[in-house]
């Protein structure tokens, strides 16, 4: 469609051209029929779709649940009988799901194998899974089949964390292990559903286990053992949606599990294990688009439910968000299932506050209602434009640029009345790669004197979405708020002309 109106356009020009020919005599010069958008030129590296698909998703929750549910482990040796997986009500879901729907998030990646190997289906790769388990509540299990269901039914994406370790295989540390059992089952789990949104291999590979009696240390050679490049297109084949987590190599562990990111925090890293990974900040100049993604934990006990265990409180989570999200990363929240297959009380209610702290406080936004101006805007294209109307019209597909000489310019929001401020989120337009470099923030009490905000923030990397509190505190983020009359945003630095599809104000 996009090349049938490049087609018209040129075409449309090329009339032009001989009418003004017939009439005048002369030849128009300079026609740039190569651009007529007068599209900036990408800025590598760049996203392909799933990735832009899965950032979109922002917030999801993590599920981990399984043999260590049953034990109070945290990581299960390998040997223990199957039949101490005995759920005290059905496994469900859909209840996972909903609560975490309730909280704003917009899918789930659900364990179905830890690093114990205890499978969560009935996989044809190990007798070690559910149909041995100790009751017919766990018999009749299917975790990855009942989630990738409930999920497509509450309109949320889905997702599997398969364990590459696997401490209950006798075959572990062989290459059958790889060929047999590893990419059997990732192909048994992509089988559940094409619409996955990401796998999600651990970092935790080899070590002790039981692997099948032998009780013994296991090593491994993380970069070669797993054939990541065939497990990347057989997937790829079956899930065209799916990303692959970790030594996947198409989004990247922010590098720590207490929900943060770096404020500066690139989406461009090099792939492979250390040194070069840089997880919390990207690298400026790295060669492959890998976002960040922040796994972090509700609960204050483990990974895993663990008796006595109590939920983070609602504003620490709000800060996590701001921290995660707010910095260009998405946010994994773990919320464990209990013994009875389903998500306690306490967790889910949390996660019901946090979902209204979220909606009220980023509900209105008044950049939807202000004026906006820009210097340096780019000229419009034949059938593009890049005003900085673009910025408030709630359309992510259309965006502000300035000339590609231009790596600064100043945004201007301008309100008829002053409005109470407390956050202003910006969104790079990342399909032609990540860009800005620096920028600050100031407000007008009055329209004429301006102040600055946010102090102590680094104000340096935007990408997908920063979201900056400009009281310069994530932890006590909400207060009474500014009174502005208008807001400027001055982006100082950029790698090539700034590209920013939407400026929000709350
Ligand atoms: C870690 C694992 O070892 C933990 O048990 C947990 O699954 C966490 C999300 O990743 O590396």
């Amino acid at each position: 469609m996009k090349r049938l109106t490049h087609l018209l356009s040129a075409l449309s020009l090329i009339i032009l051209s001989l009418n003004t020919h017939a009439q005048t005599g002369f030849t128009l010069q300079n026609q740039n029929l190569d651009n007529p958008d007068n599209e900036p030129a990408p800025v590598h590296p760049v996203p392909y779709e799933q990735q832009i698909q899965w950032q979109e998703l922002e917030f999801y929750a993590f599920f981990h649940y399984g043999m260590n549910t049953y034990t109070g482990k945290e990581w299960g040796f390998g040997d223990e009988a199957e039949t101490i997986f005995a759920p005290t009500e059905a496994p469900d879901p859909a209840q996972w799901l909903k609560v975490a729907k309730a909280a704003g998030m917009r899918g789930g990646i659900a364990v179905v194998k830890h690093h114990d190997g205890f499978c969560l289906w009935s996989t044809a790769t190990t007798t070690h899974n559910v149909t041995r388990s100790g009751n017919i509540h766990g018999q009749n299990t299917n975790i990855p089949r009942d989630f990738a269901r409930a999920a497509r039914k509450l309109d949320m994406k889905y997702g599997f964390y398969i364990s590459p370790w696997d401490r209950n295989s006798p075959l572990y540390g062989t290459p059958e292990y790889v060929s047999q059992v590893f990419l059997r089952q990732c192909a048994e789990l992509a089988a559940y559903g094409t619409d996955q949104f990401e796998m999600w291999f651990d970092g935790a590979n080899g070590g002790d286990g039981y692997y099948g009696g032998a009780n013994e240390t296991r090593s491994i050679d993380r970069e070669t053992y797993y054939d990541i490049p065939n497990l990347r297109d057989s997937v790829h084949k079956v899930c065209p949606q799916c990303i692959l987590w970790g030594m996947g190599g198409e989004a990247r562990w922010i590098g720590n599990e207490a929900g943060w990111a770096g404020e500066t925090n690139w989406s461009n890293e090099n792939r492979g294990f250390a040194p070069e990974r840089n997880g919390m900040y990207g690298t400026e100049d790295g060669w492959f688009w890998l976002p960040g993604e922040s796994d972090a934990k509700i609960t204050n006990k483990g990974w895993f439910y663990h008796e006595g265990e109590s939920a983070l409180p609602v504003e620490r989570l709000f800060q996590m968000y701001l921290e995660t999200v707010g910095r260009n990363a998405t946010l994994l929240l773990n919320i464990p299932p209990d013994k009875t297959g389903k998500i306690p009380e306490y967790t889910a209610d949390t996660l019901k506050q946090l979902g209204k702290l979220l909606k009220e406080r980023f509900r209105h936004d008044l950049a939807l209602k202000a004026g906006i101006t820009a210097t340096g805007t780019r000229a419009s294209g034949a059938n593009r434009d890049y005003l900085p109307s673009n910025l408030n019209d709630g359309d992510k597909d259309t965006y502000w640029a300035t000339y590609d000489e231009q790596t600064s310019a100043v945004i201007t929001l301008v309100w008829d009345k002053p409005q109470t401020v407390r956050y202003v989120a910006l969104m790079e337009y990342i399909r032609k790669g990540q860009r800005i470099r620096k920028f600050h923030i100031e407000y007008s009490p009055d329209g004429s004197t301006w102040l600055p905000a946010a102090p102590g923030v680094e104000c340096t990397t935007v990408g997908y979405k920063r979201i900056i509190p400009l009281n310069g505190s994530t932890a006590q983020s909400y207060g009474e708020g500014y009174s502005a009359k208008a807001i400027r945003i001055t982006i100082d630095d950029s790698k090539a002309c700034p590209l920013i599809h939407t400026i929000s104000v709350y």
